[in-house]
């Protein structure tokens, strides 16, 4: 059974999940004020570049119950910031309001922060607990994190396989594999990550829009790696409906939701898309095909996750999905009569 302390960060984390859809590259933060067991106030990070979530929680008591607040308890899913950002320190709040115990899930490891804000409450002569939940809240901003330690965004591998480890019929025909459920399941999946990435033989041979529309929720940014600017301008990803980046090897431009980024031609190349991403500030990327570009993020290492479906039914002729090399997926689920693995990188 759950201590009290866990019950009080699932709330946080609950809080916490609320601020998905607009607060990247920032964490996803929740946070609760206790008083005797009893919750007096809630909140979360909403917006980035917004209040965070220690100060929507405090601000969220009601008036009746303000002098309350110094008795109680904070509770928050990750380390209260220290430094100036957008907002004033987190810290500075909780201690002008002569909280004296804050509970706390991990660390923030953002380099302004990185133990400084627990540091700065003990200072302050506040019982600081840590790790609550650690686990959980470390896997809930998962992409915040490799973020910050990895200096690229979290990437995600997605593919749709045959019985027989087909992607796509012969000279690259698109098949239709999965069944609507997983379909949609995979536009709720792009809602959720900063940007979506496929290659220049996608692009061309499936003429994909990338867009959310099985889902209501946010597109992310389109990103096609289209090293001589082969593909022509009628394709949907061109349609300027959402932002778009073309990686390549031959210009730069920006125009209304189109941004041609060019870098040169080494083998660094993937990595060099990555760390661009990371200037841009997107945190995560979902990358969606073909094969050949799937690949080369497998053979370089530079994956966190890999989400792959496969309709056992189905036997073509065709081109052959991507490999792991003896790695075991870690989850298995059914949708419908697909079925859905998920892969993670240790070594990331
Ligand atoms: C907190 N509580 O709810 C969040 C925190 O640009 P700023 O000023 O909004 O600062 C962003 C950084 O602050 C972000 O990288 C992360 O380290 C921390 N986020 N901290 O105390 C919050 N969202
Ligand atoms: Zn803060």
């Amino acid at each position: 059974s759950l201590s009290n302390d866990e019950l009080y960060m699932y709330r946080c984390l609950q809080l916490a999940t609320l601020g998905m859809p607009t607060v990247a590259p920032n964490p996803m933060v929740g946070a609760v004020l206790v008083y005797n067991n009893s919750i007096i106030g809630e909140g979360f990070h909403q917006k980035f570049g917004e209040a965070h979530a220690e100060v929507n929680c405090i601000n969220s008591v009601r008036a009746a119950h303000a002098h309350l607040i110094a008795q109680s308890i904070l509770y928050v899913s990750l380390e209260p910031c220290a430094h100036f950002g957008k907002t004033p320190p987190c810290t500075n709040i909780i201690i002008a309001h002569k909280i004296k115990k804050v509970i706390i899930a991990c660390v923030d490891i953002f380099s302004e922060v990185n133990g400084a804000g627990i540091a700065k409450l003990k200072a302050a002569g506040i019982e600081v607990i840590t790790d609550v939940l650690k686990d959980e809240a470390i896997d809930l901003n998962k992409r915040f994190f490799a973020f910050h330690k990895t200096k690229m965004p979290y990437v995600i591998l997605k593919w749709a396989q045959t019985g027989n480890h087909k992607v796509a019929g012969l000279h690259g025909a698109q098949i239709n594999i999965t069944n609507h459920f997983s379909n949609v399941l995979v536009h709720k999946w792009r809602s959720e990550e900063s940007a979506i990435m496929v290659g220049k033989n996608t692009a061309l041979l499936d003429n994909p829009a990338l867009t959310t529309r099985l889902w209501k929720g946010k597109n992310p940014v389109r990103i096609v790696i289209d090293r001589a600017l082969a593909l022509p301008a009628h394709l949907n990803l061109f349609d300027g409906e959402v932002h778009t980046i073309v990686y390549n090897h031959k210009k730069n431009s920006t125009g209304k939701n189109l941004t041609y980024c060019m870098l040169p031609n080494t083998p660094g190349f993937l990595q060099q898309v990555l760390s661009d991403l990371y200037n841009r500030g997107v945190n995560s990327v979902i990358l969606e095909g073909g094969t050949s570009l799937l690949n080369a993020f497998i053979t370089l290492n530079l994956w966190n996750e890999a989400r792959v479906f496969t309709n056992t039914a189905m036997q073509i002729e065709g081109i052959d999905a991507p490999v792991f090399d003896g790695l075991k997926p870690s989850a298995a689920h059914t949708i419908d009569n697909d079925l859905l693995q998920f892969y993670f990188n240790e070594n990331m």
